[in-house]
């Protein structure tokens, strides 16, 4: 009975040496690579970024500068990652991000988008980084005549103290405007009011009262214009005649008034 023994070629083994040994079967690939199995040997196929026999050896990514925009690369196991500069964004860093996406403008501002930040178009009346400051137009005191200022958008109005109007409250109302004086009183106006400056022989808030007059009756005519019922024959201050003759017809209406007496203006300023 004879018996043998193979001695087998390396990767070979089994009794007739008919069985190719498995060298994949220790999983000599590393990193995921996938193991084929040769005659006494192996070969890995690495997933990419690895490479060397077992790929075992981690391939810089980086080497191929992917990241753009001056992003930082970082060499990962396998991959790259693209540490971005502000307003940049995507695996490499190619994306500028659009800071308007998030409508960061508010009162119908328009946006500008910028690199890494954005800029608001501010309409007329606001202000503000995202125009949401309503601007003040009343900032600037613009009601006249202690005028109380309301501030609206893009503008202001005022609310007049009784007695003015106009935009800005700058017109003191003439309440002489419809001759409330009557028997050619003369109207003066006042804030919110007038008074009547009666002539000779007239009284009352709008010298309604007829009274008779007297020689050596005074009063006013004007603000700074007194006057004084004299005698016929009385002679006129000669200091003033353009005055006297400015209110010679008042003199002549007078005197038919009052007939008895010649009435004559006495300017002073006393
Ligand atoms: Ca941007
Ligand atoms: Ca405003
Ligand atoms: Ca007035």
């Amino acid at each position: 009975m004879f018996d043998f023994e193979c001695i087998c070629a390396r990767g070979f083994t089994g009794r007739y040496c008919q069985q190719d040994i498995d060298d994949c079967a220790v999983n000599p690939c590393q990193q995921g690579g996938t193991c084929t199995d040769l005659v006494n040997g192996f070969s890995c196929q690495c997933l990419p970024g690895f490479g060397g026999a077992v790929c075992g050896t981690d391939l810089d990514e980086c080497l191929s500068n992917p990241c753009a925009n001056g992003a930082i690369c970082l060499d990962r196991p396998g991959r790259f990652e693209c540490s971005c500069p502000l307003g940049y964004s995507g695996i490499n860093c190619d994306i500028d991000i659009n800071e308007c996406d998030s409508n960061p403008c508010v009162n119908g501002a328009s946006c500008d988008d910028l690199l890494g930040s954005f800029h608001c178009n501010c309409p007329e009346g606001f202000e503000g980084i995202f125009c949401e400051i309503d601007t003040d137009e009343c900032s600037s005191a613009p009601c006249q005549n202690q005028g109380q200022c309301i501030d609206q958008k893009n503008g202001y109005a005022c609310l007049c103290r009784a007695g003015y109007e106009g935009p800005f409250c700058e017109q003191d109302i003439d309440e002489c405007a419809s001759a409330p004086c009557q028997n050619r009183g003369l109207c003066q106006n006042n804030v919110n009011s007038f008074s009547c400056n009666c002539p000779p022989g007239y009284t009352g808030a709008i010298c309604e009262t007829e009274v008779g007059v007297n020689v050596g009756d005074t009063g006013r005519i004007g603000a700074n214009i007194k006057f004084v019922v004299t005698p016929e024959n009385s002679v006129l201050n000669p200091v003033w005649p353009l005055l006297c003759y400015a209110f010679s017809y008042i003199c002549f209406k007078y005197l038919v008034v009052f007939s008895g007496f010649w009435l004559s203006i006495r300017a002073t300023n006393k």
